[in-house]
């Protein structure tokens, strides 16, 4: 099912680094951004995932965010998250990138978790910046407030915000330091995520992508294995593991 050549690297790497993103929840019912039934086709990202948009219609973005974490809430990790979740006990160092906020992967047991884009599953407040998973209560009204009076916000990175500084600096350096990176379930558009894979292959590691179709990366990138992620993932993890015990 898999080439020699990953099975290999993965089989003799120290460190293994991963970046997901939509494509990888959408078999949890998680619709993606930019595929045939996703968010960006009725809505325009500008519209709804930046600030302006937010302050020019708080009311309007808030719906679409509740909209989305009530899906959310309803749906759960799916096998890919949960192969994830295996594979970072066959490493000695293992970090998981990922730009999607629905907070799957560390509810699949994943650990060493990065999120570069946030989590939609809480609000923040635009003027003191406290944070709250209790934003739901406040959904009785459209733009929930902060005790301070300042307007509570979901706590995702928009378009032209910058992302995580702490955050961005860990996946650069893990994406620097990997022996093998996996891009999964992403179409590789948005930055600065989007560089993570490239570094990876510049600093030499052997890097490969899963994804229903090729990517603007394929091409770049060592080798592309077109699969759904829910399917393709814990065939990896069974044919690793295989590995591994053979040895
Ligand atoms: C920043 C959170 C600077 C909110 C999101 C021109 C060129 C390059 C860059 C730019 C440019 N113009 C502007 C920019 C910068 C901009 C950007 O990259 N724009 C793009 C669109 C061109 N980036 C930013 O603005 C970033 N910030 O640069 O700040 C800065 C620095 C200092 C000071 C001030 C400013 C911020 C980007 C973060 C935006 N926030 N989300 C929310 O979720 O609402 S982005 C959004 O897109 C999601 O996070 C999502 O994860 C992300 C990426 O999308 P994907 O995950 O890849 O999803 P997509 O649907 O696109 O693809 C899914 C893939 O899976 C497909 O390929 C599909 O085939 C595949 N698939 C589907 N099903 C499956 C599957 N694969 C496997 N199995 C399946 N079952
Ligand atoms: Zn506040």
């Amino acid at each position: 099912m898999f080439s020699d050549r990953l099975l290999q690297h993965l089989k003799n790497a120290r460190s293994v680094a991963v970046l997901t993103g939509a494509g990888v929840s959408a078999e949890s019912g998680v619709p993606t951004f930019r595929g045939e039934d996703g968010l960006w086709k009725k809505f325009k990202p500008e519209e709804l995932a930046s600030i302006d948009a937010f302050m020019a219609n708080p009311d309007l973005v808030w719906e679409w965010y509740s909209e989305r974490s009530r899906i959310i809430r309803e749906k759960a990790p799916n096998s890919g998250h949960a192969a994830l979740a295996e594979m970072e006990s066959f490493f000695p160092e293992f970090t998981l990138i990922t730009q999607n906020v629905d907070g799957f992967h560390r509810r699949a047991g994943s650990r060493n978790v990065l999120e570069l884009h946030g989590n939609i599953l809480f609000s923040r407040c635009v003027r003191c910046g406290v944070k709250s998973d209790k934003v739901e209560s406040g959904m009785d009204r459209k733009d929930p407030l902060c005790a301070c009076g300042g307007r509570m916000r979901p706590d995702v990175v928009w378009f032209g915000e910058p992302l995580p500084q702490d955050v961005l600096k860990k996946a650069f350096a893990a994406s620097e330091i990997c022996d093998v990176f996996l891009s999964i379930g992403t179409s590789a558009f948005v930055h600065p995520a989007a560089t993570l894979p490239v570094v990876a292959k510049q600093a030499g590691a052997y890097v490969a992508e899963i994804n229903s179709e090729r990517t603007v990366l394929s091409d770049d990138l060592d080798e592309t294995i077109l699969g759904k992620s829910g399917e393709m993932l814990p065939r990896l993890v069974a044919e690793l593991r295989n590995l591994i015990d053979r040895t």
